[in-house]
This record gives C-alpha cells, sequence and structure tokens, in this order.
C-alpha cells in the first residue's frame, strides 16, 4: 500500500443549486443560469462516529454556502475552472483543515448552449492536500526496541509519508512519568504527508498496533508510541492547531521533553514548535530543558 491507502469515510453533498454567469458565450454572462454541484469529501469520521460532536466533522451547511458564493461570485468561462476552484475552496478551508483528505467536486451545467437536446453536462474534478512538513516522535521500552524502530520507519513511508524520511540519530532515555518502567529509545522523524492529521494520526495508531502495543496504563511501558507532534509549518503560519482531546497540535508537551527535543533538532537544526502563541527555535528550547536523561543510544541493536 502506497502512502494512505484505501479512505473509506464520505460526506456527500450535492445538488447545491444556483445562478451563475459563467460560459463562453456573452449571453451567458449576461443572463445567466442555473449551475448545480456535488462535493464529496473523503474525510476521517471516527472520532465524530465516536464523539456525536459537530466539531469533529465538516458542518455540511458551511460546505454548501461555500459551494453557492462561488457559483453565484465572479464568471469564469469554464466549468472546469469552477470545479477547481470550489474544489481549493473546501480543501483549503478551515473546515477540512483536520480531517479532510480529498475533495470531489462535479459541476453540472444542465441548461448549456450544447444546440442538440441533452440531459446534462458535467465535469468532475479530484484534488488532494498539497505536501505538508510533518514531525513525529517514536518511543519504545518493550522488546528489541531497535527492530521496533526500524519497523515503524518502513511503516510511515509506507503509509504515512510521502519522498524522503529523515530519521534522527535514536537517543536512550530515562522514562518520564508513569510506574517504574525500562529505558526508553527515543527518535523522531521529519517528512512530509498528503495525509489530513486524522488521518495520519489514524495510521499511527494502525502502526503501534502491529508492534503488538496495548493501552493499559497511561505513559506505562509499550512496545511503540507514536506522537503527531506537529503538522504544517508554524514559520510560515501554515501549522495546524488542534484542542480536541483526541488530537492536540502541537503534541501539547513537546515543548518541555527533552526525549523529543533532542532528537528533532537532530534530524531538522532548523526546526521551529509554536508554543503558546509564540513560535520557538527547538535549538533553543533544548537548551530550557533537562537533558540530564537523554544520552546516545549504544549502537549496539542486538536486543532479541
Ligand atoms: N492524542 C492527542 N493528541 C495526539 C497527538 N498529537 N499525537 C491522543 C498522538 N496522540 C495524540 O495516547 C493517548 C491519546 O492521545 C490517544 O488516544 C490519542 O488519540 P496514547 O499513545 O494512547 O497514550 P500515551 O502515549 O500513554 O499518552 P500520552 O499522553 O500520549 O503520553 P505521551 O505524551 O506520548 O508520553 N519517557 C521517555 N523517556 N520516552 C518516551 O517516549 N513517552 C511517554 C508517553 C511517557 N514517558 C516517556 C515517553
Ligand atoms: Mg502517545
Amino acid at each position: 500500500m502506497g502512502a494512505g491507502g484505501a479512505v473509506t469515510d464520505r460526506i456527500q453533498v450535492s445538488g447545491i443549486s444556483a445562478t451563475g454567469f459563467h460560459g463562453v458565450f456573452p449571453e451567458e454572462k449576461r443572463d445567466g443560469q442555473t449551475f448545480v454541484v456535488d462535493v464529496t469529501l473523503e474525510a476521517d469520521l471516527t472520532a465524530a462516529g465516536e464523539s456525536d460532536d459537530l466539531a469533529d466533522t465538516v458542518n455540511y451547511a458551511e460546505v454548501a454556502a461555500m459551494v453557492v458564493a462561488r457559483i453565484e461570485g465572479p464568471s469564469f468561462d469554464l466549468i472546469e475552472r469552477l470545479a477547481g476552484v470550489i474544489a481549493d475552496d473546501v480543501l483549503t478551508s478551515d473546515l477540512s483543515a483536520l480531517l479532510v483528505d480529498a475533495v470531489v467536486v462535479t459541476v453540472h451545467k444542465p441548461q448549456a448552449p450544447v444546440g442538440v437536446p441533452f440531459g446534462d453536462v458535467t465535469v468532475t474534478v479530484r484534488r488532494e492536500r498539497p505536501l505538508v512538513p510533518v514531525v513525529i516522535a517514536l518511543g519504545t521500552n518493550l522488546g528489541d526496541r531497535y527492530a521496533r524502530l526500524a519497523d515503524a520507519e518502513d511503516a510511515l513511508l509506507d503509509r504515512v509519508v510521502t519522498g524522503p524520511l529523515v530519521v534522527s540519530d535514536y537517543v536512550e532515555t530515562d522514562p518520564v512519568g508513569g510506574p517504574v518502567q525500562p529505558d526508553y529509545l527515543n527518535a523522531v522523524v521529519t517528512g512530509r504527508t498528503r495525509l489530513s492529521p486524522a488521518r495520519v494520526l489514524r495510521e499511527l495508531h494502525a502502526i503501534e498496533a502491529a508492534a503488538g502495543r496495548v493501552r493499559e496504563i497511561r505513559w506505562g511501558a509499550r512496545t511503540l508510541d507514536l506522537d503527531l507532534i506537529q503538522y504544517g509549518d508554524p514559520r510560515r503560519d501554515t501549522d495546524i492547531r488542534s484542542d480536541r482531546e483526541w488530537l492536540t497540535l502541537p503534541h501539547p508537551r513537546t515543548h518541555e521533553r527533552g526525549f523529543v527535543l533532542v532528537p528533532w533538532l537532530d534530524a531538522d537544526p532548523e526546526a521551529a514548535l509554536r508554543v503558546g502563541e509564540s513560535v520557538r527555535e527547538v535549538r533553543e528550547l533544548v537548551e530550557d530543558v533537562d537533558t540530564a536523561g537523554v544520552r546516545p543510544a549504544p549502537t549496539c541493536g542486538d536486543e532479541s
């Protein structure tokens, strides 16, 4: 399976209809005609299915309003263009930020000047998210830790990251929080993804499960922990922020954790993290945290 694999959840709004002035003929631009639009959002609806909370899904009424604004807005010659612009509007809106992986838009022009009797003319476009930088932290303190991290890197390349994956040096770290437990092997990877943040999280959970992760005690020992640290670029103000409990972005404890900051800086010396309202250099954050419990990992990798 390539990065992403099959998407199963969808929200569809069809038959959104309004009068617009799109077309190449002067009378189309003057008189207008009815355009009908169908929008399908490929989105991860796992959280909404569990929470029953509108904040965990995409409000289709707002999507429909966005579509009507474009139909009624400045005229285009081609419905290909209208469809493309609507798809981009939906994909780049705040509504889509957390959940939407791709948008399919069909524009119908049932009164088009075709010259012969006909039923309908439609154009359909599909747009995916652009590639966005992601930072993922890896941790393990049970079993063959080196093999777990190597397998996780392969799985991330297969399912989440498109293009190169930059992997930090591994660090061995004293456990922070939780019960008495073995030392961790931690690493941070950076790369780019086309998946939505929600979809990335779902893939991380699937990779953890495949590594035999059992969620019993919070902050307890685990075969593999994958945390989505940051999605997007805070320096360009394109990072996605979320205060949802099931997906908090950026990961709320990153700025105080040597076991994340030290390997992150290694993977990306220019790294920056949003902390509250400000954007901080990871290089500076590392200087402010206690890194006594973080040391280079022994190179010997055989723990089987
Ligand atoms: N969740 C919310 N936001 C995110 C996000 N950005 N990335 C939710 C990943 N998950 C996120 O996570 C609990 C819930 O957080 C999930 O349902 C997810 O939807 P979990 O992985 O099941 O549980 P956890 O990891 O025990 O809890 P938590 O709060 O994520 O702990 P942390 O912050 O991951 O810390 N010490 C060392 N030295 N090295 C470590 O790697 N790791 C931890 C875990 C503690 N101490 C450690 C280390
Ligand atoms: Mg976790």
